[in-house]
């Protein structure tokens, strides 16, 4: 996979006609795969990163709900940055992408749906192992 494959998704909003704010709605045919679970990150401290890492099958889709963070995307050929801070859109990620998250904005909440369970076993955490993977 490249990191064009990376795609911006646009979630569907609805504006309330009485004015009483926006409702987004994700039904099972907007992404790829069925959501088997769901996680966010929320409270990340200024300056703090996660992700540093790539999935070997796992496919997911990043919203900021709240606020706005970098998404900084490798496929070990080519590094490219999309920016998330809107909660009618999000970002799918492939599997075999390296991911880091960063610059958080003050009260970012990153929703992430994904493809399948936790298992430790689907993570590249050193991103040399990432290299050997996606040359193998
Ligand atoms: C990703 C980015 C965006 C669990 O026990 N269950 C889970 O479902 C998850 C996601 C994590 N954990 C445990 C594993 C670690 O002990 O929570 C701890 C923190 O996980 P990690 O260091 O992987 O967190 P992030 O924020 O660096 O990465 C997470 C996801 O793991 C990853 O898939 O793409 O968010």
């Amino acid at each position: 996979m490249s990191v064009k494959d990376c795609k911006h998704i646009s979630i569907p909003k609805i504006s309330d006609p009485d004015g009483r704010g926006n409702l987004s709605v994700l039904e099972k045919d907007i992404l790829p795969y069925e959501i088997k679970r769901v996680y966010y990150l929320y409270d990340v401290p200024s300056g703090s990163t996660r992700g540093g890492h790539a999935h070997k099958e796992l496919q997911q889709f990043l919203i900021a709900l709240s606020g706005s963070f970098d998404v900084v995307l490798d496929d070990g050929k080519e590094r490219r940055v999309v920016s998330l801070n809107r909660p009618d859109e999000g970002l799918l990620i492939p599997t075999g992408i390296w991911r880091e998250l960063e610059n958080f904005s003050s009260g970012a909440v990153c929703l992430s749906l994904v493809s399948d369970v936790y298992k430790e076993s689907d993570y590249i955490r050193e991103y040399a192992d990432f290299k050997s993977f996606i040359g193998a």
